[in-house]
């Protein structure tokens, strides 16, 4: 038995079967994880969802933020942007099947001494906790509050956590440190606005605390613990720390699509695009 770690796939399907194919992906024993993002923007989002839902009995994923995305437009309290693509999978006939699984997923998986997220966990929390609170998150979901929190998910403020936070307000902070942060200062101030691969210049905020890469911090509190991530596609899995696997190489970006094979550490990449895979996958260690 294999566990494989696949980054976000972003409606990329051609990639993943080409990956999973090379692998020799068994699908009676083989199980694959998946950072999240599967949706949105690249060419098969609805064959995507169906193509993960049927191996839903193979599969861990995680929500990102195009998937929760995803869901507050099918429940009617966010407009699409124009840049997304998601009128394929709202005609669906097997739309209300599909989301209902969607919506279920977890926002972290821990297991086989490594943690599944779709952005990272904020320096301030240890695993413990950040499990903690994903799961408040995914009790909404799973909840009668759903459409309320799916409404009530978007915005960047507070930029930072407090216990003493409630409601949907504690939500949303808890949605972003695990869906969408990429910069925060070490005590967790998040920077929701810089997508880049260097901290922005002006990166020392008004109140001295310096933004880095969420897995930069010394005082870490998941430092020790294996996180696999994705959501970050400009760093291109270059994290210069073995304890931070970044698995977002871009693939909708003209970069790879990345496999991570748990039990080995080694990667795998796609670089196809146009479904031909005319290019081989290339592999190399971790
Ligand atoms: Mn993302």
């Amino acid at each position: 038995m294999s566990t494989y770690v696949v980054g976000d796939i972003q409606g990329c399907l051609q990639p993943l079967k080409c990956l999973l194919e090379n692998v020799h992906f068994n699908a009676d024993s083989d199980v694959l994880w998946s950072v999240g993002d599967i949706v949105n923007r690249g060419p098969e989002s609805l064959e995507s969802l169906r193509f993960l839902y049927h191996m839903r009995d193979n599969l861990i994923m995680v929500l990102g933020n195009h998937d929760l995305h995803l869901l507050a437009i099918a429940a009617g309290v966010r407009r699409p942007s124009r840049s997304d693509t998601f009128d394929e999978i709202l005609n669906a006939p097997d739309r209300q099947e599909l989301l209902d699984w969607l919506v279920q997923q977890p926002l972290i998986h821990h297991d086989y001494n490594h943690t599944l997220v779709h952005a990272g966990i904020p320096p301030q929390w240890t695993l413990t906790q950040a499990i903690g609170y994903a799961g408040e998150v995914e009790a909404a979901l799973r909840s009668n509050r759903c459409t309320e929190f799916l409404g009530a998910m978007y915005g960047n403020e507070p930029a930072v956590w407090s216990e003493d936070l409630s409601g949907m307000t504690r939500l949303r902070v808890i949605t972003n440190y695990l869906t969408r942060m990429r910069y925060c200062s070490s005590a967790g101030r998040l920077d929701l606005q810089n997508k880049g691969s260097t901290p922005a210049s002006d990166a020392v905020k008004a109140d001295n605390q310096h933004m880095d890469a969420w897995f930069n911090h010394r005082d870490r509190r998941t430092a020790k613990n294996r996180i696999l991530f994705g959501h970050w596609a400009s760093i291109a899995g270059q994290t210069n720390n073995p304890n931070a696997i970044g698995l977002d190489t871009g693939c909708l970006w003209n970069g790879a699509m990345s496999l991570y094979h748990l039990e080995s550490g080694q990667i795998t990449r796609c670089e196809c695009h146009d479904g031909t895979c005319r290019d081989h996958p290339v592999t190399a260690e971790s």
